[in-house]
């Protein structure tokens, strides 16, 4: 027998007659939980802040990433306050709410639909086309009818608010994505986002867990009054949202043809792969944009948020304005991004 194994046999011997023969010995009631790994998690904009409320009742009890990122972005989808996310979303040019949402784990499996209708959680449905099919993407009527069949509810997501601006639009015709979406609604008291929301755009999260492991989640509407059928960066495995648990992972918000152009949460994962800061990564990939578009550049918003595996994030966008949300143990701030211009 090597010394090892007898080693490991006297112990399992010596421990059994310890907790036979003794009181003092007995095992702890207690159960000791391997320690925290300091779990995040980082959002897009002002929502960003509700929404890791929501995320952080999963990761402080030591809950998964998974989890966290879909209970967290299901509040700003549910508020109905804001234009661009879920219920109450603006609709594209012929009137129907179309929604786009994706989610990735800490082991390469991801799930997404695009092009949604009638669902007020497009996540959870992206969720289970990861979990319970053998494809990434559903769209449009296949992604509504697998939600149907797996006990999702058909529910208007037109607010009356929403389809008066719709209309109003109507009497112009005029697309112009616009520069930080503003809310200038009045808060309702039965919105499950509590007031004091000054902007939104597309969520984007991305959190760490007590295990270390990083998930990404990604839901939005898309931009406001989009030709029917049209799909953002948002749902797009790599352009709106990409996760590598060994590195990091990054998300992305704004005119989505500039971020699927360029990968866009791919390559700041494959940046920070390389060594650079989270903040330096999202700045490349902005700067790789105006490369790519510069007189465009200049009139659209994107902004890139990402956390690294040591849990340093950062974030960097075109135009002034682009906010993000942070929660941990020891703070739970709003930041602004660094703009380019
Ligand atoms: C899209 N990136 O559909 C999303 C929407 C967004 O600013 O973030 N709007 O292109």
């Amino acid at each position: 027998m090597s010394s090892r194994r007898k080693f490991l046999k006297a112990s399992v011997i010596t421990g059994a007659a310890a907790v036979t023969g003794s009181k003092i010995f007995a095992l702890p009631k207690k159960i000791i939980k391997p320690e925290l790994n300091n779990p995040i998690v980082i959002s897009t904009w002002d929502f960003g802040k509700p929404a890791n409320a929501a995320a952080w009742e999963v990761l402080k009890n030591g809950g998964k990433a998974l989890n966290a990122v879909e209970a967290g972005v299901r509040i700003p989808e549910k508020g109905h306050s804001n234009q661009s996310v879920g219920y109450g979303g603006l609709p594209d040019r012929d009137g129907f709410v179309t929604l786009d949402a994706c989610i990735m784990d800490h082991q390469y499996n991801c799930g997404s639909v695009m092009c949604l209708e009638n669902i007020m959680h497009p996540i959870s449905v992206a969720r289970m086309v990861m979990e319970k099919t053998p494809h990434v993407i559903l769209t449009g009527q296949g992604a509504l009818e697998f939600a149907l069949a797996n006990g999702f509810k058909k529910e208007n997501l037109l607010t009356e608010e929403s389809k008066k601006d719709w209309q109003e639009w109507l009497k112009t015709s005029h697309y112009q994505p616009e520069v930080n979406v503003e809310n200038k609604k009045a808060i309702s008291k039965n919105d499950p986002m509590p007031g004091g929301i000054k902007n939104h755009d597309t969520i984007g999260m991305l959190a760490i867990d007590s295990l270390g492991n990083l998930s990404g989640a990604c839901t939005t509407s898309g931009l406001a009054y989009k030709m029917h059928g049209r799909v953002g960066d948002s749902p797009v495995i790599g352009a709106g949202l990409y996760v590598d648990n060994e590195i990091g992972a990054a998300t992305a918000t704004g005119v989505g043809e500039e971020v699927i152009r360029i990968v866009g949460s791919h390559l700041i994962v494959e940046l920070m792969r390389q060594g650079l800061s989270p903040e330096d990564a999202c700045k490349a990939g902005v700067q790789r944009i105006i490369k790519i578009s510069p007189e465009k550049s200049k009139n659209i918003q994107v902004g890139f948020l990402a956390i690294n595996k040591k849990g340093e994030f950062g974030a960097y966008c075109l135009q002034k304005g682009f906010t993000y949300a942070v929660k941990n143990d020891k703070e739970e701030t709003m930041y602004t991004a660094k703009s380019f211009y």
